[in-house]
């Protein structure tokens, strides 16, 4: 039986696959389920409403909504959930990504969005985020976290010493 999701990842566009499957990857990483959607603020705005008001419902407890352009895409999921949402920015466009880190991170006082870097970097930190928060009630996750960076570390320490050794 397929487990039931707890992350879920809304995109406004099948063109934002390609950059929110980063947080997928992370997701996937720490063994977190998730489940992936495509529904518009702007074009599908009825289903995103719904999407957004019974996530909670079906176990859901973390959103990650990856736009682009006028990307109102996290804040509407946020004005109908009361769960953490995690916005990512998407590039492309003529203002490649800056008008969406606007519209994504400038919420009026009492929606509020956590908006992450424009792109891959702020999609895969949204994965990461959201473990992150996971992590407060399932301890194990916290750990996975702390073996990430270690990972990292050593990733890091490995291309430095290729580096000295040219
Ligand atoms: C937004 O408009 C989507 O999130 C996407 O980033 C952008 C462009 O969408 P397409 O025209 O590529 O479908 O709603």
């Amino acid at each position: 039986m397929k487990t039931a999701p707890i992350v879920l990842l809304v995109m406004g566009s099948s063109t934002d696959l390609p950059i929110m499957q980063e947080a997928a990857d992370i997701l996937r990483t720490f063994n977190v389920p998730y489940e992936m959607r495509i529904s518009s603020a702007h074009r599908s705005p009825i289903r995103t409403l719904a999407l957004a008001s019974e996530a909670a419902g079906r176990g859901i407890k973390i959103i990650i909504a990856g736009a682009g352009m006028a990307a109102h895409l996290a804040g509407v999921v946020a004005s109908k959930t009361t769960l953490p949402v995690i916005g990512v920015p998407m590039p492309g466009g003529a203002l490649n990504g800056v008008d969406a880190l606007y519209a994504t991170v400038q919420m009026p006082g009492g929606i509020p969005v956590a908006t992450m870097a424009i792109g891959r970097a702020g999609a895969k930190n949204a994965g990461l985020f959201a473990v992150q928060i996971l992590a407060l009630s399932q301890p194990h996750l916290a750990e996975s976290i702390v073996r990430y960076r270690v990972e990292m570390d050593a990733e890091l320490e490995q291309q430095d010493a290729a580096l000295q050794g040219r």
